[in-house]
């Protein structure tokens, strides 16, 4: 029998008030059932789009979490999605941010806005894709997905092992692709060339940097779809980005256009550019994740996935504070950008620090300025902590809880020794799941439904959370 540790060494369990299920709350087996339900009307035969309406395409991380959600159901569907998305791979590894479904323009911008192929050798024959990359989940969706098919029959298993195999090339390129184009200088952070890139796209990390984004008098936006998509669910302007926030988005892609979606000119001349701590973190974990496929089915690249695992761990702890908790970095003024985003926990994701440090930051997430905070619905960390004059409840990434964070600090809080504080956010979040409605992001104090339903994203990690308690 192991050796019970010291009490000092023993993750201590951390104070937050547990909410009891609300009335006429679904239960788990229904939360999953009504998950697999929403995934399967968001499915179009090889893609799952990210949710109908607001975002009638494929989303890269989104595709991720997707998979992981699919892995519970079928892993040969969970491979389906990420073979599409990685067929949709630049030449240079680039996994773009979006592969758009055919058949539907409602969404801005739209593939002649990217214009991707007239403008980049690199761009793919096949699907239009958008000319940015998002965080890179993948890694850890195919760990997912791998082991639940190493819980399936023999030949389930077989083909799984084989569709990895096939896709193994590809995603070695895009971890090389991130390794050498978005951190040429070893700092062990990933470069991002637009908010989109950090899939928290307004958060307040970014505030400082877009504050330097000033389109010439002469820039004429274009007509944004996102607010009318979200009027039919009673949301809204007050829900999205603002104006302004858009107009520098839109700025920003012009920008990448004029540089050809060449890393080394966009590096060179964009008005956007920092290391993001939360991407970092989640390329060092993907890494170490596929480092584990690499070694148990004897695929090559595992040392240079053990290298990279290592160098952004180390560049992700570099930013800490005294209490583990991270920050961005602007690379054009050298500035640190020092938020109380939710960003601020991608240690819990990378690892890498003191156990004493790490316990601080366990600390600080079940603290009054994170999932311990009063008001809550719920007991989960909102995407900007309530105590930042930044945060805004139900805007977007400036206040709302969003379930794939949730998901990830409950991954993160798993492997990193922290099993009981992993069991209690995993209540609440199913607690927050139990409405069925899969919303995009939710109001941290009314706990009410934003923003996107149902999101395929918010679904997939409801089927998850469901078949991992
Ligand atoms: C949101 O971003 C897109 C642009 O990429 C948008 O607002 O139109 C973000 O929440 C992003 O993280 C997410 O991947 C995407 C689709 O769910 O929507």
């Amino acid at each position: 029998m192991a050796a019970i540790p010291p009490a000092e060494a023993r993750p201590r369990r951390p104070q937050v008030n547990r909410i009891a299920r609300r009335h006429g709350a679904l239960t788990d087996m229904e939360t999953a059932a009504r998950a697999a339900y929403a995934l399967r009307g968001n499915d179009r035969g090889r893609l799952t789009v990210a949710a109908p309406g607001l975002y009638p395409h494929m989303w890269s991380w989104d595709a991720a979490f997707i998979a992981i959600g699919l892995a519970r159901l079928s892993p040969a569907r969970a491979l389906t999605e990420m073979e599409t998305l990685l067929a949709a791979q630049w030449r240079n590894g680039m996994v773009p941010h979006i592969v758009f479904s055919d058949g539907d323009a409602s969404y801005e911008p739209g593939p002649e806005r990217w214009a991707c192929r007239d403008l980049c050798a690199d761009a793919p024959e096949g699907a239009a894709t958008s000319g940015l990359m998002q965080p890179p989940v993948h890694g850890i969706a195919i760990r997912r997905i791998l082991d639940a098919a190493l819980r399936a029959g023999p030949a389930e298993r077989r083909s799984a092992i084989e569709r990895i195999r096939a896709l193994w090339p590809r995603l070695l390129a895009w971890h090389r692709y991130l390794a050498e184009q978005r951190d040429p200088e070893h700092r062990g952070l990933l470069t991002i060339y637009h908010g989109w890139e950090s899939g928290l796209d307004n958060s307040p990390r970014w505030d400082a940097p877009y504050a330097a984004v000033v389109p010439p008098a002469s820039f004429v936006p274009f007509v944004r779809a996102d607010v009318h998509a979200l009027d039919a669910l009673g949301g809204g302007a007050a829900q999205r980005p603002t104006d302004l926030d858009y107009t520098r988005y839109q700025w920003l892609i012009e920008e990448l256009r004029q540089a050809r979606y060449d890393d080394a000119l966009a590096r060179a001349s964009l008005s956007f550019r920092v290391a993001d701590v939360l991407s970092s973190a989640i390329f060092a974990a993907a890494a170490e994740e596929l480092a584990t496929v690499a070694d148990e089915l004897a695929l090559p690249g595992m040392d240079e996935l053990i290298g990279h695992a290592d160098r952004f761990r180390r560049g992700v702890a570099g930013t800490t504070d005294g209490d583990g908790f991270a920050a961005d970095l602007d690379l054009r003024t050298g500035r640190t950008l020092r938020t109380e985003t939710i960003a601020g926990f991608a240690p819990l994701l990378s690892g890498g620090l003191a156990p004493a440090v790490r316990r601080r930051l366990v600390d600080t997430l079940f603290s009054p300025g994170w999932c311990g905070h009063p008001a809550l619905a719920t007991a989960l960390p909102p995407s900007t902590s309530p105590s930042s004059a930044a945060f805004d409840p139900a805007r977007y990434w400036r206040g709302p809880q969003w379930p794939p964070m949730t998901w990830l600090l409950i991954w993160g809080l798993e492997r990193s020794g922290e099993p009981e504080s992993a069991a209690v956010l995993r209540a609440s979040a199913l607690d927050q799941l139990s409405d069925g409605l899969f919303a995009e992001y939710y109001h941290p104090f009314t706990g009410e439904a934003l923003g996107a339903r149902p999101q395929s994203w918010t679904a997939a990690v409801a089927l998850d959370l469901v078949f991992s308690a």
